[in-house]
């Protein structure tokens, strides 16, 4: 771009005002919330960077195909604009719409699992592990083991150990649902997924006989890291690299929400058509008629539009820099972060960052709590509380990693936003050790960290 500093590819032409109320207003606030940001009040926050889902600021070109849309029940000109640019993109020539990624997983797996199968992946999302276990199915994560260091700096730490799903693969022969691939990795701290390790998935899924599928979300920062940092890729262009990702694989849940730049929806992409098939009843009963899917019109276009624009190259490097840079930020200041930087998000490594609280008094949860308090941000747990209870002996899944996500969504921040959220961090780590661990004074049953309510451990 001719320039060292991260310029972004587009200005500004519509606000939103934001307010950072008084330290004892969001002490009152937080205590009322039970220790827990998701009971806060959108008001009460200042920077919320409680997730990229949804919260993405939208274009010009956006808003005016939203005025364009077609509102038909069925058969609607938006759904074939939603359709023909989710195809384009991703290759995929069936796509059924749904109102967002849990929509996905829900119509799929309600036709693709049975009761007692195995579901290998490289790390589940929470929502894709909690449908599966729905299913009464059961997840298992087959991640390569360094992703579980967050100190490790490999350049696709996202990516399937071959060897751990194909034992999972093998073990369990005539019972697998299907493989599926999350692109980047959230819970591993956003990290890629390498175009070889998608490739020997696939090989092995064939080998296999199993239908290999990726949760999506965040395609388009995986393909951008592909070209950053894989060999042979340098040149190429996102869509080819996004094209070459998808044709491994037959199919994909999407949440639109992430990197289709867009505040709601979701699709699943099918390679096949009889596969498609299937999954219209399921669609139909949980989400509405196949060419709205949960959606109305305007949805539909400003996704048609959104996905395009996700996949431009200017905006992907800023989108990836920006990140990167309160990655190395807080880096400087003494942070322990997840390394490297991810695509959508820095994860601060709260079991480093609070050593003397044990992981079952959930310190990464605790962290969201006082940078709450300590400076109006609204960060996120990606760890013991967000991780629940093992279904069978119920007792906590005690995860590898207990990190607070600070996400940054979509053409929404700048610069200084992000120097805030430095400034803020140092000053927790001044005073950290008198931190005290949460325990639950209310635990919900289902995603738990929710609805959940917390009090300090004396
Ligand atoms: C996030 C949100 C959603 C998600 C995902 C992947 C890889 C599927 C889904 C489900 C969820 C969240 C977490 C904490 C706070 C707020 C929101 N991820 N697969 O931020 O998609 O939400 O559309 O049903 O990341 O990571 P959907």
């Amino acid at each position: 771009m001719g320039s060292d500093i991260n310029i972004p590819n587009f200005k500004i032409k519509s606000i939103e005002a934001i307010k950072l109320i008084p330290k004892e207003e969001r002490i009152k606030a937080i205590e009322r919330a039970g220790l827990n940001i998701f009971l806060l009040k959108s008001d009460e926050i200042f920077i919320d960077l409680l997730t990229d889902s949804g919260t993405n600021a939208m274009s010009q070109e956006q808003w005016a195909a939203i005025m364009r849309a077609d509102e038909g029940y069925a058969g609607a000109r938006s759904f074939d604009n939603f359709k023909n640019a989710i195809t384009e993109v991703t290759g995929f020539p069936c796509v059924l719409p749904v109102h967002q990624g849990r929509a996905a997983e829900n119509v799929l797996d309600h036709v693709l699992i049975k009761e007692g199968n195995v579901v290998p992946g490289n790390i589940h999302f929470d929502t894709t592990e909690a449908h599966i276990e729905h299913r009464k199915a059961i997840p298992v994560n087959c991640v390569i083991e360094e992703a579980y260091d967050s100190a490790a700096e490999l350049p696709f730490k996202g990516n399937m150990d071959l060897k751990k799903l194909e034992k999972t693969l093998e073990e369990n022969k005539g019972n697998i649902a299907y493989v599926l691939h999350t692109i980047t990795c959230n819970s591993g701290g956003g990290q890629p997924v390498s175009m070889q390790n998608i490739k020997e998935v696939s090989e092995l899924c064939k080998k296999y006989k199993v239908l290999f599928f990726f949760d999506a979300a965040r395609f388009a920062e995986n393909a951008f890291f592909i070209k950053q940092r894989e060999k042979g890729y340098e040149n190429k262009s996102i869509q080819d690299i996004v094209h070459e990702m998808f044709s491994y694989s037959d199919g994909c849940t999407m949440s639109a929400k992430k990197d289709a730049l867009v505040n709601i929806g979701g699709f699943i992409g099918f390679r096949r058509k009889e596969l498609y098939e299937k999954c219209v009843p399921f669609g139909i009963l949980f989400e509405g008629f196949p060419t709205y899917g949960g959606l109305s019109g305007r949805d539909l276009e400003a996704i048609a539009v959104g996905i395009n624009e996700g996949i431009q190259e200017e905006y992907l490097r800023y989108r990836v820099k920006q990140v990167e840079y309160l990655g190395k930020e807080l880096e400087k200041a003494g942070i322990p972060v997840m390394k490297p930087i991810g695509g959508h998000a820095v994860f601060v490594d709260g079991k480093k960052f609070l050593p003397h609280i044990p992981q079952e008094q959930f310190p990464s949860h605790t962290l969201t709590a006082e940078l709450y308090a300590e400076s109006g941000i609204r960060a996120v747990e990606i760890g013991t509380l967000l991780a629940g209870r093992d279904p069978k002996t119920e007792k906590n899944k005690m995860p590898k990693l207990d990190l607070m996500r600070l996400t940054i969504p979509r053409r929404v921040y700048l610069r200084e936003h992000m120097d805030y959220v430095v400034e803020s961090m140092k000053k927790i780590k001044e005073r950290k050790g008198s931190i005290k661990g949460l325990k639950f004074s209310f635990e919900s049953p289902i995603l738990r960290h929710f609805q959940s309510r917390f009090e300090r451990v004396e």
